[in-house]
């Protein structure tokens, strides 16, 4: 008897695989298409659990729907740009260049020893010359359509770093990455206007049936749609008016004062001149200080000054003192708004603070009536008070009524305002795509020609944490001519952030190696979408609303079909430790290498399926580890016992002319089967592998004395064809063992024969004191208790039955039945 040596059966199979370039795949108009897609990870040294655990998930899926009969896109690569390469650079002095490409060499290998079903032929990085290339094409793209602008920000900056980093990127005022505390500065920057999808981001979120409803509602408060209206205040003494967005313009009429951002365009105008001019500047200096998420915080202190000036209410015509205050950010709206303190909590606070009028104007709708006084404003809409012709009225209605008649006097107007901002995408880092820029004194900002691309970034650069992009320092790169009059000209030397070169790998992994174009879009049109995305959910913004939106505008500029790229999206959980996320700091990190080592890929692989459903976090357990080798030994002597007896006999096909344990074995059998079938479509896996393990078991019993060959046949076809997405090296031996030539993997996945699944029944004849009186159909299985139920509340027997007493009930099992009365 051969013992189950892992390491030879799934090196072994990994050699086949590869020599028959088993997952290859081409397009194919006679068979369905599945683009099963697991995020690309980033090569930052060795895979964690987490990634083992992700692509395990994926590659189940990808086996299964090969077995269905479809034509599977399964590809992998790697997000290559990004800052970790660069920090190695600067301490350890090993080029990004080459950490990066020894980084990918090694998890590649990793992944391939977890037997993973990639089309490697279509690996692509988008740190590779012939990937960026493109990236950059769609950049220009882009900037033709009129979907990129270069303009002055304010950004948030790390200092340590040296890089401008999105908001997403700042966490309670502090670096993602390295945890120092984020400055705001002034820099000019390149933007991918994004907001202009705002709309059909948010509307096509419905159609998206196949993702998780939590994702759906974190983007669409990223989103974050508001209706509401612009007010414009004139101010008095100029010829300006101030513009305010605000939800609420039922509230007019309670504006007491006005708050401007300290960065609002025309503080400086504002405040020229006026008598505390040192003081304003002061605070403004301060507040800006201060970065976008402390000052917006609810807690935080509402601060402000005033500047000395004032602008009318257009509605009431009083005049009303501007003030600026940290709460109110340049980055929304208009900058500026109109204080309600009666009936936003901010506006409150800062009127308590600084002694403002307090005016309420919307009662609460069962009393009608305004406060004696407010402690707190009241938020909620109601009926206006004190608000002119408009009192009286319910807070729609007269958001409706107000907006209409600003906008008949030219006041303001309806307007619709998204949290969403422009996708800021240029980093002053040397590791990304270089943005196909040229800046010249004469032109302008030139694109470099299409047919010049790549702009290659140079790998001899010097590093120093000096705060400056090593590719300004680089004259070589730097220095050019200018595309468009042939002066002397400066490269752009920002690159683009690493989510760029991911919104769009998945077209890539279409069509990787055209040296012709990024993508063909026949071959496009016939993979895309994706069927079945699976990832973590940190990247349920960000990422995620990138790529929808390069596919839309790839879609607008006729570059493909669809408009929505992925179909389905599972989003799955953590694998935890001792309760908590696996982490160095925390020293309770499992390393996969270590794992395969002692057990082997399909142990670790079954294990992590087996312990949880995908989608919730899933708790590593050494003794499961074990549990998941064993079982695979047990199957494995399953398999070797019955061969070679099984070896030239043919398989049951049918249950005709079986019975008894035979008959049930087979109704087991496929039971098992339709089940395994169901969870696998659901992600069931865990409860897919027990309904196999639960089999094994049945079959276990059976042998101990049944001795039909060709149903064991048939029951060990079955077995290992749907352990085979679960396990696929040993399924594969198994399968050799069993007769099988070829890949297992390449068979069809077995069809549940539905006449088996019928439990088998029997006649029972029915008698009251010995006499028959009916007969009656049970299923084989019934129990005696359910027996003697069944047949005393049996209305063909009540007139032999009622009115006396049951003396005893008689059972001859299979057989006949005899209730003694009395
Ligand atoms: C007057 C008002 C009265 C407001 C009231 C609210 C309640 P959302 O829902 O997020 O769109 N606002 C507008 N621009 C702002 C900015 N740049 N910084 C800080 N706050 C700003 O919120 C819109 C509301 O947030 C606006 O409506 C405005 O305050 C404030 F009883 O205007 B409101
Ligand atoms: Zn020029």
């Amino acid at each position: 008897m051969r013992t189950y040596d892992f390491n030879q059966v799934e090196l072994k199979w990994q050699q086949r695989w590869d020599e028959w370039e088993l997952y290859k795949v081409t397009e194919d108009s006679d068979k369905p298409k599945f683009y099963c897609l697991e995020m690309l990870p980033y090569p930052s040294g060795k895979l964690h659990m987490g990634h083992v655990r992700n692509y395990a998930i994926g590659d189940v899926l990808a086996r299964f729907q090969t077995m269905h009969g479809y034509n599977v896109l399964h590809p992998m690569g790697w997000d290559a740009f990004g800052l970790p390469a660069e920090n190695a650079a600067i301490q350890r002095g090993i080029p990004p260049a080459i950490w990066t490409r020894d980084n990918i060499a090694y998890m590649r290998k990793q992944l391939r020893r977890l037997g993973l079903s990639y089309d490697w032929s279509r690996e692509i990085a988008s740190c590779w010359p012939d990937y960026y290339r493109w990236t950059q094409w769609l950049f220009l793209q882009f900037y033709k359509a009129g979907l990129v602008y270069k303009a002055d920000a304010v950004v948030n900056w790390c200092p340590s770093c040296a890089t401008v980093l999105a908001n997403e990127q700042v966490v309670g005022g502090n670096c993602e990455r390295c945890d120092s505390a984020v400055e705001q500065k002034h820099l000019e920057q390149w933007f991918f206007r994004i907001t202009k999808y705002a709309d059909r981001l948010l509307d096509n979120l419905e159609k998206l049936e196949g993702w998780p409803e939590k994702v759906k509602t974190m983007q669409h408060n990223w989103i974050g749609r508001s209706e509401g209206a612009t007010i414009r205040f004139p101010i008095v003494g100029t010829e300006k008016t101030l513009e305010v967005f605000t939800t609420r313009p039922d509230t007019v009429f309670g504006v007491t004062f006005m708050v401007l951002a300290p960065e609002h365009p025309w503080v400086d105008e504002l405040i020229a001149g006026v008598e505390h001019e040192a003081k304003v500047r002061e605070f403004i200096g301060e507040v800006t200080r201060q970065d976008e998420i402390s000052r917006t915080a609810e807690d935080t202190e509402k601060l402000g000054v005033f500047t000395g000036r004032y602008c009318v209410n257009p509605l009431t015509g009083d005049e009303i003192p501007i003030w600026l205050g940290n709460y109110v950010l340049m980055g929304y709206g208009t900058g500026a708004i109109m204080a309600v303190p009666a009936h936003d909590q901010r506006d409150f606070e800062f009127a308590k603070k600084y002694d403002l009028p307090i005016r309420q104007v919307i009662a609460d709708p069962e009393t009608k009536m305004p406060a004696e006084e407010l402690d707190a404003a009241f938020e909620a809409e109601g009926v206006l008070v004190n608000s002119g012709e408009f009192s009286g009225l319910d807070s729609n209605t007269a958001k409706e009524r107000i907006t209409r008649y600003l906008e008949a006097n030219n006041l303001g107007m309806f307007k619709v305002q998204y949290r969403l901002r422009d996708w800021l995408i240029s980093r002053q880092r040397y590791w990304g795509a270089p943005i196909p820029i040229v800046i010249c004194d004469k032109c302008g900002l030139v694109p470099v020609p299409e047919e010049e691309l790549p702009v290659l970034l140079p790998e001899d650069v010097h590093f120093a944490p000096d705060g400056k992009s090593p590719l300004a320092q680089h004259a070589a790169f730097a220095e050019t001519r200018c595309p468009n009059c042939g002066e002397k000209a400066r490269r752009e030397t920002d690159t683009m952030d690493t989510f760029v070169c991911s919104s769009w790998y998945f077209l890539r992994y279409c069509d990787p190696h055209n040296s012709e174009k990024a993508f063909d879009k026949d071959i496009v049109d016939y993979w895309m979408p994706v069927d079945q995305y699976i990832g973590g959910v940190e990247h349920a913004i960000l990422h995620l609303m990138y790529a929808r939106f390069f596919t839309m505008v790839l879609h607008d500029l006729g570059l493909l079909s669809v408009e929505e790229p992925f179909t389905n999206l599972l989003t799955q959980g953590m694998v935890l430790k001792d309760g908590f996320k696996m982490s160095k700091s925390k020293g309770n990190v499992v390393d996969p290498d270590h794992i395969i080592e002692r057990f082997g890929a399909d142990t670790a692989r079954l294990f992590i399926l087996f312990a949880a459903p995908p989608e919730r976090d899933l708790e590593w357990s050494e003794s499961g580890v074990e549990g998941a080798y064993r079982f695979i030994n047990r199957v494995w002597r399953l398999v070797q016992d019955y061969v070679p007896q099984v070896n030239d006999v043919e398989p049951t096909t049918k249950s005709d002319g079986l019975v008894g344990e035979d008959k049930e074995l087979r109704r087991v059998m496929h039971q098992t089967l339709a089940k395994v079938t169901y969870d696998i479509e659901r992600f069931n896996f865990n409860t897919a592998i027990s309904a196999i393990m639960e089999y094994v078991n049945a079959f276990y019993h059976y042998k101990e004395k049944g001795e039909n060959m060709a149903l064991c046949r048939e029951g060990l076809e079955k077995l290992v064809l749907m352990l085979a997405p679960f396990v696929p090296h040993v399924a594969e031996e198994l399968w050799e063992m069993l007769g099988g030539t070829g890949s297992v993997h390449r068979e069809p996945w077995p069809q549940v024969d539905e006449a088996a699944l019928r439990v088998e029944e029997i006649t029972i004849v029915l008698q009251v004191n010995g006499k028959v009186r009916d007969r009656v159909g049970v299923p084989v299985d019934i129990s005696e208790e359910e027996l003697k139920e069944l047949v005393l509340s049996r209305e063909t027997l009540a007139p032999y039955i009622a009115g006396k007493t049951v003396v005893k009930v008689i059972i001859v099992p299979r057989k006949l039945v005899n209730v003694v009365v009395k």
